[in-house]
């Protein structure tokens, strides 16, 4: 019997337009796994204001990744949806986290160190100490599983690291309080599917991401129909028609994305969308992705704008799911102030 009630937790920031990436490499996949498993699935506010937020984009940003939530199929009554600072327990947490983490650990963070780029001085303290933050977004939880995209997995490692830490550090306290298998579960990550890392359509090598400047990098979820035919058609190829076999895709970075991303919208693999295509020229290719794309985001990003034009239900949506979340993650951070020996009511 598994030591832990199996359980998943996600995120996403509220940080700009939702592309192609976060939908293929996360939601998507958040919303496969309701089936299986209780789900948590949060709006990481204070993630995002570890760089600047204009306020009113910000408050804007919040709702629009629910409604994206919602609109790509996660049901807030099944399972939870809330935005994370109405949550008190993932920040305190996360200080408590940020002593038990060291800074070699943090250190070594490839995302802090592409997102602070050479102006590392002038980076925020938040910006640095959001590898924590994520890792008490989960473990509020004592979540078992957490669905990200490839970029994700290092912050996943030092998720156990701490866990891990933890439950060493204090594990004679632990077991006597009746803990018997440490108190954090050491995370999986699913990361998994033809789409994990979906790259750029301008370039193959670099990540589809919402803070690239060209929106002709990526699609977004609330692009209509139009405007993801324009993107796809202009996505930078090579001259050879698709090959026939995966092997054929090694060193050409942009057809292997395409491919990949017709594989993870059309359910199937490459290697079944190569045996299809394979040959043919990436004219073909490119009108059959458009098809394929409107026909699966065309309803999402219709939806998203049906429900962002009520803000309150929305914000109700988010309430219900922050007192459901509250009372899971509340007697977590009090059996963690037992263990840490901090006095509490
Ligand atoms: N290109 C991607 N391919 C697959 N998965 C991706 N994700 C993000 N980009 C890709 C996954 O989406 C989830 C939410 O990401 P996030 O918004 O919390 O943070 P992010 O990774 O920083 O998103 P962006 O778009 O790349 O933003 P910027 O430009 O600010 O860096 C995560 O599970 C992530 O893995």
């Amino acid at each position: 019997m598994a030591a832990f009630q199996e359980r998943v937790f996600s995120g996403v920031q509220p940080t700009g337009n939702l592309h192609l990436g976060n939908y293929l490499g996360a939601i998507k996949r958040f919303v496969e796994l309701q089936t299986k498993y209780d789900c948590i699935y949060c709006v990481v506010d204070l993630h995002a204001i570890t760089v600047w937020q204009d306020p009113a984009e910000l408050t804007k940003n919040i709702r629009e990744v629910t409604a994206a939530f919602i609109a790509c199929g996660i049901d807030p009554t099944k399972h939870i949806v809330f935005n994370q600072s109405q949550v008190h327990e993932h920040a305190e947490l996360a200080w408590v986290f940020n002593c038990v983490a060291r800074l070699g650990w943090l250190n070594r963070m490839t995302q802090f160190k592409e997102k602070a780029g050479k102006d590392r001085e002038n980076a925020s303290v938040g910006l640095y100490a959001y590898p924590s933050l994520m890792a008490a977004d989960i473990l509020a939880y004592r979540a078992t599983h957490v669905p990200v995209g490839e970029d994700q997995k290092q912050h996943l490692e030092l998720t156990r690291d701490i866990a891990q830490k933890f439950n060493n550090d204090y594990a004679e306290r632990i077991a006597s309080l009746g803990f018997k298998d440490g108190f954090f579960p050491l995370t999986e990550p699913l990361i998994s599917g033809p789409a994990t890392r979906v790259m750029s359509f301008r370039d193959g090598t670099k990540k589809m991401s919402k803070s690239e400047p060209s929106d002709y990098s990526r699609i977004n979820l609330t692009d209509d129909a139009d405007a993801i035919a324009q993107k796809i058609r202009k996505a930078k190829t090579d001259p050879e028609p698709l090959p026939g076999e995966e092997k054929g895709l090694e060193s050409r970075p942009e057809a292997d994305n395409l491919v990949g991303i017709y594989a993870a919208l059309a359910d199937t693999t490459p290697a079944e969308v190569l045996k299809q295509f394979g040959g043919a020229q990436f004219s073909t290719f490119k009108n059959a992705l458009v098809d394929l794309s409107v026909a699966k985001l065309g309803p999402i990003g219709a939806e998203m704008k049906r429900l962002v034009q009520d803000p309150a239900h929305i914000d109700g949506i988010l309430a219900d799911g922050a007192a459901r979340a509250s009372k899971i993650a509340a007697p977590v951070i009090r059996s963690v102030k037992d263990i840490v020996g901090l006095v509490h009511s």
